[in-house]
């Protein structure tokens, strides 16, 4: 096992990970920007190093300086968390060469899978139903218009840097198509340095699910129940639930032995998140595979009762994976994600917390690195507080989150708070009645009123 991690990330990811660093007997290191001098993970880590100013791409994405920390310390492993380097594939290559264990897949997984398209073509080689598409990228629009008439419209444009529904253009017809084209290509190589394309049939009233997966060393390999992702705008997820109120036994059985399966076909390493789409159907489709530890990760812990931060650290320690295929499914969990921004119109709300109570309570858990005084900077993401409650059932625990987002107060800046509060109150989603396309309706209505 390691003596000492760095953590190259800030906020409640940070603090989520020192956590279990702590619990596993480990020193951490915490490395911040200027205007996280007075940031919790900073003061609650064992040491703290200074790596650069407010611009991320001169602290927090700053490889020579992540190293030098790490050097400087002696930690002998680095966890990347999400966002910032975590799937960039030079980090683990970088990281490996200086000798210092990088807390994730190797450089060529990350690569094979940061290729939309390439992922596609390996999925579909592992047996997992992709969506109807081109197996290449689009070399022109003559490609295209074939490709498209081929699958029929709608479709879909993606670039194969991308992910995360950046760069994505819904063509629905075969009109000004060399003008959506251009466009994707263009906003692809701004976004991704890259202006690739790929084409795919487009699915309607989808859901969105994904599928946590862990692969050790020697081959080992679990994974876990749907968590359902459908609530999200501008593919920022809202709220995420597991069980999904759309996804029975049969289904999850068979989705969880094809991610099996497939991470094992590319011998998959670490702890990594499969995405599909569910049509109105219920046939499933992978999507990407994301290469990290998820924002939304404590619901699978959560149902499961483990601990995923801790398992991903024993893992790149070459330790056997300690989870075993008995684990059950147990009861619900929802986690609202609490945002520094105008419930109504989006705008990010940074600024100084004057006065802070989160709740608490069986059932309720709280990952934050939010306390009362913190100043939140402009500089970085608006998340402030995940709040997860679970019970046995999903209308207890919508309940059960409705009290705690109440109980919770945060004076000083504005947060999404009624906002969750007038979803977690909305009869289709009490229903469990809805796809990717629910946010935008609801928002869409509320307006118009
Ligand atoms: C799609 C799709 C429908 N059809 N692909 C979004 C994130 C990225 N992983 C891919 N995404 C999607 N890909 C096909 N062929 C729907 C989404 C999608 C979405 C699209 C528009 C607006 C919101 C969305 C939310 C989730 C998924």
């Amino acid at each position: 096992m390691f003596s000492k991690i760095l953590i190259a990330n800030r906020g409640e990811i940070a603090m989520r990970i020192i956590r279990s660093a702590k619990e596993l007997g480990l020193k951490t290191v915490a490395i911040y920007s200027e205007p996280d001098r007075k940031s919790l993970h900073a003061m609650l880590a064992d040491e703290k190093i200074c790596i650069g100013p407010a611009k991320a791409s001169e602290s927090y994405l700053n490889i020579p300086n992540l190293l030098s920390a790490a050097e400087i310390t002696k930690a002998d492993a680095i966890h990347p968390g999400y966002g910032f380097l975590a799937e960039n594939p030079r980090f683990p290559e970088i990281c490996e060469s200086s000798g210092i264990t990088f807390i994730g897949p190797p450089a060529s997984i990350m690569r094979l899978l940061g290729d939309k398209n390439r992922a596609r073509q390996e999925m579909k080689k592992a047996k997992l139903p992709i969506i109807p598409g081109s197996n290449k990228v689009i070399a022109d629009i003559y490609e295209m218009k074939k490709t498209a008439q081929k699958i029929g419209y709608p479709v879909i444009l993606k670039a194969a840097s991308g992910g995360g529904g950046k760069g994505m253009r819904i063509v629905r017809s075969g009109t000004r198509m060399e003008e959506q084209f251009s466009i994707a290509q263009s906003e692809a190589k701004a976004s991704f340095g890259d202006s690739s394309i790929y084409l795919e049939k487009y699915i309607q009233g989808a859901r969105h699910i994904e599928i946590q997966v862990i692969r050790g060393k020697s081959g080992a390999v679990l994974a876990f129940g749907e968590r359902e992702c459908s609530i999200q705008r501008k593919h920022q997820k809202l709220i995420e639930e597991t069980p999904s109120p759309f996804i029975d036994e049969k289904f999850r059985r068979k989705i969880i032995k094809s991610v099996e399966d497939a991470a094992h076909f590319i011998g998959y390493q670490s702890l990594g998140t499969f995405e599909f789409l569910v049509d109105a159907r219920k046939k499933f489709y992978f999507m990407e595979a994301n290469t990290r530890v998820q924002v939304e990760h404590p619901i699978t812990e959560m149902v499961y009762g483990i601990d995923l931060i801790k398992e991903q650290i024993k893992i790149a320690a070459g330790e056997k994976l300690s989870l075993s295929h008995d684990l059950r499914l147990n009861g619900h969990s929802i986690e609202c994600r609490i945002n520094a921004e105008d419930s109504k119109t989006f705008i990010p709300s940074p600024g100084k917390i004057d006065f802070l109570v989160l709740p608490g309570g069986q059932g309720i858990r709280v990952d934050s690195a939010a306390y009362c005084g913190w100043n939140i900077p402009p500089d970085y993401d608006s998340l402030v507080a995940k709040i997860i409650a679970t019970a046995p059932t999903r209308i207890e625990t919508i309940k059960k989150i409705r009290t705690a987002l109440e109980m919770t107060t945060i004076v000083g800046i504005k947060t999404n708070i009624p906002l969750h509060l007038n979803l977690l109150s909305n009869s289709d989603f009490i229903k469990g009645n809805y796809d990717i396309q629910f946010m935008e309706k609801f928002l869409s209505k509320k307006t118009k009123h």
